[in-house]
């Protein structure tokens, strides 16, 4: 990448935390000071083990029954919205941006969780640096190729392990679990990562996505058991 383009988005990056630094802190993972679950502390101080899970070795799959097949020279990945500017980045485009490499843990909440996942992408953080949110952005709505949707609040999709990753330990992501692209929210129950993502869409205020529509919890927060709506 040329160097003022990277030096553009590391300052927007820089700029966008600053904005929403004082609100992740206060996002239930980082400031819940009464944590439920086992285990070791994780890296963001919470239980390994959220209460009512358990640790599984193996990755189920879960989809709506249908897996999208998306070559790579059709994916596109659409940012737009509440945005300066919008963006429809080709794979060439979206592999040329600072990739980051995290571990971190996915927990489902029908009651597995799968730790220590060696993940590479683009953190949204950088993507939402690119796009510059207008002041008013609260939220956003991510978009799957199979017709799923999910909201985001900023202060959870723009912590730096929020990735769109498309490798998972050293390999391509395989199509069941969401490849070529997909999100990830190690710190929220992972339905609220989309498979398959082809739109970012930021908000003004929160909307409903698919399984927040049908009685799941709109904050997702694992080590409260927040799992559905009351
Ligand atoms: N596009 C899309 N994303 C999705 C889903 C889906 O059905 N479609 N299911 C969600 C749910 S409920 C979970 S638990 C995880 C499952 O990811 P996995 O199949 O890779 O384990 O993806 C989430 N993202
Ligand atoms: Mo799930």
């Amino acid at each position: 990448m040329e160097e003022d383009k990277l030096a553009r988005i590391i300052e927007a990056r820089m700029k966008l935390k600053a904005r929403f630094q004082d609100k992740i802190k206060e996002t239930p993972s980082l400031s819940d000071n009464a944590p439920k679950g086992t285990g070791e502390i994780n890296r963001h101080g919470m239980p390994g083990i959220p209460i009512g899970q358990t640790v599984t070795g193996k990755w189920p799959v879960l989809d709506l029954g249908y897996q999208p097949n998306i070559s790579l020279d059709r994916w596109r990945l659409i940012i737009d919205g509440a945005v300066e500017n919008s963006l429809r980045l080709t794979w060439k485009e979206f592999i040329a941006l600072p990739q980051t490499k995290d571990t971190s843990d996915f927990h489902c909440v029908t009651t597995w969780s799968k730790l220590n996942m060696h993940w590479k992408g683009v953190s949204l953080l950088d993507l939402a640096a690119l796009v510059h949110p207008v002041e008013a952005a609260t939220h956003i709505m991510c978009y799957g190729y199979d017709t799923y949707t999910t909201n985001l609040s900023l202060e959870e999709a723009l912590k730096p392990d929020v990735l769109l990753v498309h490798t998972y330990d050293g390999q391509p992501l395989p199509k069941e679990h969401g490849g070529p692209v997909r999100m990830i929210t190690p710190q929220l129950y992972a339905w609220k990562g989309s498979k398959w993502i082809k739109r970012i869409e930021f908000l003004t205020e929160d909307k409903l996505g698919f399984w927040e529509d049908r009685g799941y919890s709109n904050t997702a927060y694992p080590w409260r058991n927040d799992r559905y709506s009351d």
